[in-house]
């Protein structure tokens, strides 16, 4: 392959691996990082984030010689940038480290080079932010050097897998770009590579993830609703998803992870007048923590003991980052209550509370409230939770438990109108 060499800017979860595919595709690639520990891990073949399949591959271009990670960037034909875009304590995005990487480039680009954003950004960073610094170095983006910028898609555990399967869309600064920037795609994407408009790619990344932070947000909106006026709010999802084109999410203790509960600000920040359905999505998931918590309220007095089964933002991962349970857990502690916090895949370092193991957890505790939906809290074994619990009450806001019996008290997001009918002012036991 000619023009084959690459420099891949930010080796995280989504540039590590991109970079690993690149290596194994042919292409000669070194890794950027500013982290000097992972940059010396890497270069031993040992991976610094858990990804599945991932350290195979990375041994296996850096035997072939045809992966190095570096602390700058050197020369190559394509820059392909994955650094983080975080946000600001007002929600903004803080395109700082962004910016540094594009000009940490810029010494060493050339006439004919790609340059390739996949950072997750607000629509029309490409066009007012990213072209003007690589202008004001010399080049003309028109016609000197071509810009993309091409979204991430993959998940978490399936990455590997991903990049080869998933549809990708590459937005060009203008239509040549675009077509180069796709062909370095095509060397290896299964799925297809659409040609586009950088700003039309910058949209459709955030669009995808609001979608479905709109869409929780209307199934979070119906559980309150559906609360107040006795209604089984799961069983309303259910029936209506019968309609062949209706498919309504479902509701949960919050929105977490670091892409639905980010995403939809990029978009709010650049036309807030606009913005409003998806700005009052944000607002109707953020305030699910404080609903489950006063679900509590309802259930027990403030002095329970409450066994928190569930901490990352989603099931079966061990990722706590913008995670509703980690609200939830320091609500229910400044209220007072007492919270025995279990989850079979985080570890005590991440978090500023004691963990439990599954047995203290349940022990002397008033309610399971499970946040996460993991694998492990399908079949609770009841027998056993019985002898170790004080009382055996059950709110269960993933609605995943699926061997529920009679003798419990078995709570979800389709009959918490019941714990209106208790009082806690006086302990129920
Ligand atoms: N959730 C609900 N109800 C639902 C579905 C999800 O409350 O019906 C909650 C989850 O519990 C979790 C949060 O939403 O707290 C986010 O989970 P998720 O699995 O929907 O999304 P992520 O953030 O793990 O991954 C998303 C994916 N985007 C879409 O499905 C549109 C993924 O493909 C992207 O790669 C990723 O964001 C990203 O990087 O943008």
């Amino acid at each position: 392959m000619e023009n084959n060499k690459m420099c891949v800017i930010g080796l995280g979860y989504i540039g590590l691996p991109t970079a690993a595919v690149f290596a194994n595709q042919g292409w000669q690639v070194t890794g950027v990082d500013v982290n000097s520990g992972v940059v010396d891990m890497l270069n031993k073949g040992k991976v610094h984030i858990k990804e599945i399949g991932l350290e195979k591959v990375l041994s296996k271009v850096i035997e072939k010689g045809s992966f190095s990670a570096k602390m700058v960037p050197e020369k190559a034909d394509v820059f392909i940038i994955a650094v983080p875009t975080p946000h600001n304590s007002d929600l903004t995005a803080d395109l700082n480290i962004l910016k540094n990487a594009i000009r940490s480039i810029i010494p060493v680009i050339e006439k004919g080079n790609k340059i390739i954003v996949e950072s997750t950004i607000p629509p029309r960073t490409m066009s007012d932010i990213v072209t003007p610094i690589i202008e004001e170095s010399g080049f003309d983006t028109g016609k000197d050097i071509f810009l993309a910028y091409c979204p991430e898609r993959v998940l978490p555990g399936r990455i590997l897998i991903e990049l080869f399967k998933n549809n990708r869309i590459v937005g060009g600064t203008n239509t040549l770009a675009a077509k180069e920037a796709a062909d370095v795609y095509r060397t290896f994407v299964e799925g297809k590579v659409i040609e586009t408009s950088a700003e039309s790619a910058e949209m459709a990344k955030l669009m995808e993830n609001t979608f479905r932070d709109v869409n929780i947000a209307l199934a979070n909106e119906l559980t309150k609703i559906s609360e107040a006026l006795d209604i089984n709010a799961l069983e309303v999802i259910s029936l209506a998803n019968e309609h062949p084109r209706v498919n309504i999410h479902q509701p949960g203790p919050g929105v977490g992870g670091h892409c639905l509960a980010v995403d939809p600000y990029f978009i709010i920040e650049k036309n807030p007048e606009n913005a409003k359905v998806i700005a009052e999505s944000r607002e109707v998931n953020e305030s699910m923590p404080a609903f489950v918590v006063d679900q509590v309220k309802k259930l027990v007095s403030k002095t329970s003991k409450i066994a928190v089964f569930g901490l990352a933002y989603k099931g079966n991962i061990d990722d706590i980052r913008e995670s509703p349970a980690l609200k939830i857990v320091n609500h229910l502690y400044s209220e007072g209550y007492k919270v025995q916090a279990y989850d079979p895949y985080v570890k005590q370092e991440q978090v500023q509370f004691q963990l439990y193991n599954y047995e203290k957890a349940l022990r002397d505790a008033d309610v399971m409230l499970i946040l996460t939906d993991h694998n492990e809290f399908k079949n609770i074994d009841w027998e056993e939770t019985k002898c170790l619990m004080k009382q055996v009450n059950v709110l269960d806001t993933k609605n995943c438990v699926e061997n529920v019996t009679e003798n419990i008290n078995y709570y979800n997001f389709g009959n918490l109108y019941e714990l209106k009918a208790i009082k806690t002012s006086s302990p129920i036991y």
